[in-house]
């Protein structure tokens, strides 16, 4: 945060003690604000999880709830942008600051509301006839363009010198408003760093060339799907990816191929890991691992709510964003269940999976209870309960080894009893067979406010340290030092890949 707060704001408990409750500060600035005759006034700007503040001398004179920003215009060249408000009348601010402001309530927006705000471009340095005053709104004008505008772009006269009338035609898209996945290229992003690696390519930071936003793209190799027969998979990750909107599950914002790859462009968490920060603190309060298995049980709900079926559970595959919610990724294990709702396929990672899937006898969405109990033990005590190096007999000790709880620092009974209950072995007597409100009612999470929790209004235990808007410091140096290349599939390998194109059809 303290990269972005300009105004040095955060430590001012003068104002912090402005906030609502729940509201957490991204951003401060200064900028210049027109009013409504045109008159500069220098104002300070405050961009909070909720609404953009408006200060004079550090009290608050006017807040804009980010619910009611119907969109942003913003000049290309120049300082100025603008607010729309059409319930109220339009803000139109100038900073040297814009681009990072505009990127900042985008990112707030969509993590409020799941949505992408709709930004219109114009060559245009001083925005005064695209604002919306308040004697406007009086009579019934109103300026902010229409939102197909928003969707394409048509340069109308060619000659760059467009008019007054063209100019809702002319707007842009710099924020996707629905899903336009398939527009888009490899050439539309700079690669900036690589941030991970998987079985089938690595996960890159990219920046895309128009809007200036940074994305996590994960490109998968198709020789390699092909190979360990993963194509459908990866199809089944895109469709739940593509068709989930949760507030802790990482979205994905775009999807297209290449000849030789499959790209995923997803919000970029910048927290990292949490196996990064597991690693780094070895074990976690119990208020701290509350906080995130709480907001896991959620994003396990939804899916299980939709007969989705995680089965990769673990801290690697759980991503904390800026403000430290913590969000699930990795939908490449996850498996649509059909009627009966099981399957027998054995998927996951060892230390995680159930004693079900093991035996191979069938599991549906409660084997994802197991993983959860895993998780909370191992965050809790700092090693998954049934470690061995010797993968064969850590399945054994998953199926038949007694659970044993620390006699140092014991945990809580609360949360020993809710850790027992998720690793029952008998499936149908686990906690959260009947669903995820078994979970939620359980005294661990006594005082949860779920749905604060939901609407990520609560306080986060942590703040991940973020120095800047393409800070990786969150992420192991092991992937970060790589050289940022998208590597090229060598020649040979592409035949199997030339034979098989239309399996890719639809991605
Ligand atoms: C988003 N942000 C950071 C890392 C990621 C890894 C995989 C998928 C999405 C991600």
């Amino acid at each position: 945060m303290e990269a972005l707060d300009h105004m040095n704001l955060a430590s001012d408990k003068n104002f912090t003690k402005l906030l609502m409750p729940g509201e957490n500060l991204l951003m401060t600035l200064k900028v210049i604000k027109f009013n409504k005759r045109n008159k500069a006034q220098e104002r300070t700007v405050a961009i909070t999880s909720t609404g953009v503040l408006n200060l004079k001398n550090k009290k608050i004179q006017r807040r804009i709830e980010l619910t009611s920003i119907g969109g942003i215009t913003r000049s290309r060249n120049g300082e100025e942008f603008i607010l729309h408000c059409p319930n109220e009348y339009d803000y139109r601010f100038s900073s040297p600051l814009k681009d990072q402001a505009v990127q900042t309530i985008t990112r707030a927006f969509r993590e409020l509301s799941g949505r992408g705000l709709l930004i219109w471009e114009t060559n245009e340095l001083n925005l005064k006839d695209l604002a919306t005053t308040k004697s406007d709104k009086k009579k019934g004008v109103t300026r902010m363009p229409a939102s197909e505008t928003a969707v394409n772009y048509q340069s109308i006269s060619g000659n760059g010198e467009e008019s007054k009338e063209n100019r809702d035609r002319r707007s842009r898209t710099i924020f996707r408003a629905s899903n336009n996945s398939g527009e888009v290229s490899m050439n539309d992003f700079t690669i900036l760093k690589v941030i991970g690696r998987g079985s089938f390519g690595k996960v890159m930071l990219v920046q895309k060339k128009d809007t200036k936003e940074v994305y996590a793209m994960k490109s998968l190799r198709k020789d390699a799907l092909l190979e360990r027969e993963q194509v459908e998979h990866t199809r089944t990750e895109k469709l739940i990816m593509q068709h989930t909107n949760h507030p802790f599950i990482v979205k994905l914002e775009y999807a297209f191929t290449s000849p030789d790859k499959i790209y995923f462009v997803m919000e970029y968490m910048r927290g990292g890991e949490l196996f990064f920060h597991l690693k780094e603190a070895k074990k976690l309060a119990e208020d701290r691992a509350r906080f995130y298995a709480a907001e896991i049980a959620l994003a396990l709900g939804h899916l299980h709510q939709q007969n989705i079926v995680y089965r990769d559970l673990k801290p690697e595959n759980i991503l904390m964003d800026d403000l430290g919610n913590v969000h699930l990724t990795d939908f490449g294990m996850a498996k649509m269940l059909g009627e009966g709702g099981t399957t027998q396929s054995f998927v996951g990672t060892p230390e995680y999976l159930a004693p079900e899937i093991i035996a191979c006898s069938g599991h549906g969405v409660t084997a994802d209870w197991w993983s959860y109990g895993i998780l909370l033990y191992e965050m809790l005590v700092g090693i998954p309960p049934f470690y061995n190096q010797n993968i064969q007999l850590m399945y054994e000790l998953i199926q038949h080894g007694d659970l044993r709880f620390p006699q140092r620092n014991p945990l809580s009974p609360a949360a020993q009893d809710i850790i027992t209950k998720l690793l029952e072995r008998e499936p149908r007597r686990r906690l959260g067979a009947n669903g995820v409100d078994e979970i939620k009612s359980h005294q661990f999470f006594e005082g949860t406010d779920w749905n604060l929790l939901e609407q990520k209004r609560l306080p986060t235990p942590f703040t991940p340290k973020i120095t800047n808007q393409l800070s990786t410091e969150n992420f192991d140096e092991e992937f970060t030092s790589e050289e940022p290349v998208n590597s090229v599939v060598p020649e040979h390998r592409l035949k199997l890949v030339m034979q098989n194109q239309d399996q890719f059809r639809d991605f």
